[in-house]
């Protein structure tokens, strides 16, 4: 038996991701701080205030690219009405990531809308649209010179699916040609907004993040057509935008099989290696995913990949196995340029509150301490030497 060293290409961007609700902190004023339908992040990881030690955190152990999103219900608490404290603090925010040598990514909407926003009828007015490249102008001129990647919008089919079709998020709606309506808005959106950064700076790069999953039909018919209809959801979002780069979150294998019984109409496969979460750990989906979007001809940056796993077990393994998958992808011509961990941090996950552990650094939500995770050292010699190690006969 021999190591073999698998390196990554020169430049690589190497680092984790995160979201403004669920590390932040402080926020009271977005849909999901005010409903009593959904637990609240409340101080979170008050990220807001010790960004320093968390950034210092990244800096130490290797990283070289952050990405977190602004919260537009701290930047625009008002219709019209831009908070000038808040745009200077995150400023400072992301002085701090500059002056650190980090490259940064920048998500304008990750899920969350101020109240004002919801109180419109959020996504499924077509108005908010509008209101959404007022706030994007703002967010451009006055961070633009601190941004590397702007990803316009997080995971827009995941957004319309669990707000207005399962009814799990914020605003609770169940619909059956809403969701289309809210995920064709989002799109719509991202290219308005895409085109606003391009006239601020002609050379941004611009993108937003979409989840896709690799599915195997477990018989022919209508498994097949089904994984169909949700690859089309994904990958007909691509040809309609425009974009710079492709962001991709990724963490989803499934094996498919229409049930009669239509709440149980997905079956994940047997015998598979699951997470805490119930997701299965299937590296090869990702490299898979990755040769489908190989015919865009755009740089891929995978924007999140990671696993719930509060022991720690699993995460070191379940990192180098995908990244091994990523590079394979690599040498079969997909033109991937980072990788982003979900997450930095353990944090606020949505319906679920504190449940889940994805960080790389445990939070002690009583104490606000933070412990470096095992795999977060083992992540952060692949950062460094921006290659994986293999062992192979
Ligand atoms: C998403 C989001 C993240 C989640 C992560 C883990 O994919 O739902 O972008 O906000 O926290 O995926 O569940």
């Amino acid at each position: 038996m021999r190591n073999k060293i698998l390196k990554f290409p020169e430049g690589f961007l190497w680092g984790a991701s995160t979201s403004s609700y669920q590390v932040e902190g402080g926020i009271s004023n977005n849909d999901w701080a005010v409903s009593e339908r959904v637990p609240k992040a409340g101080l979170a990881c008050d990220t807001y205030n010790r960004y320093p030690e968390d950034f210092a955190i990244a800096k130490y152990l290797h990283h070289n690219a952050h990405r977190l999103s602004l919260e537009w219900a701290r930047i625009e608490p008002e219709k019209g009405h831009f908070d000038e404290d808040a745009l200077y603090h995150y400023h400072s925010m992301l002085s701090f990531l500059k002056d650190n040598g980090f490259k940064t990514f920048v998500t304008l909407h990750h899920f969350t809308n101020p109240v004002w926003v919801a109180n419109q009828g959020g996504w499924a007015n077509s108005k908010t649209t509008k209101d959404f490249c007022e706030y994007v102008s703002k967010a451009v001129q006055s961070l633009g010179q601190l941004v590397d990647f702007w990803i316009t919008v997080n995971e827009p089919k995941m957004y319309a699916g669990m707000a207005y079709a399962q009814g799990i998020w914020p605003p609770f709606q169940k619909g059956f040609l809403k969701p289309k309506k809210v995920y064709d808005s989002l799109l719509t959106a991202h290219n308005q907004a895409y085109d606003i950064i391009h006239a601020y700076d002609p050379e941004a790069q611009v993108g937003f993040s979409q989840n896709i999953a690799w599915s195997e039909a477990k018989h022919k018919g209508l498994d097949r057509l089904a994984i169909q209809f949700a690859d089309w959801l994904s990958y007909s979002a691509l040809d309609k935008t425009r974009h710079d780069f492709i962001g991709l979150n990724h963490y989803m294998y499934y094996r498919v099989h229409l049930a009669f019984s239509w709440r149980h109409y997905l079956n994940i496969s047997r015998g598979e290696k699951l997470t805490e979460r119930g997701w299965a750990i299937h590296p090869d989906a990702l490299y898979y995913v990755l040769m489908k979007l190989k015919k865009y001809r755009k740089p891929i940056y995978i924007t999140e990949n990671g696993i719930a796993d509060r022991t720690d077990r699993y995460r070191t393994s379940y990192i180098h196995d995908y990244l091994r998958a990523v590079h394979r992808a690599i040498q079969d011509g997909a033109d991937v340029r980072g990788y982003l961990h979900w997450s930095l941090l353990d944090n606020f996950e949505w319906e679920d509150g504190y449940k889940w552990k994805f960080g790389l650094v445990e939070v002690d939500f009583k104490t606000q301490k933070r412990t470096i995770r095992e795999s977060a050292f083992a992540y952060s010699h692949i950062c460094q030497d921006n290659a994986i190690e293999i062992t192979s006969n």
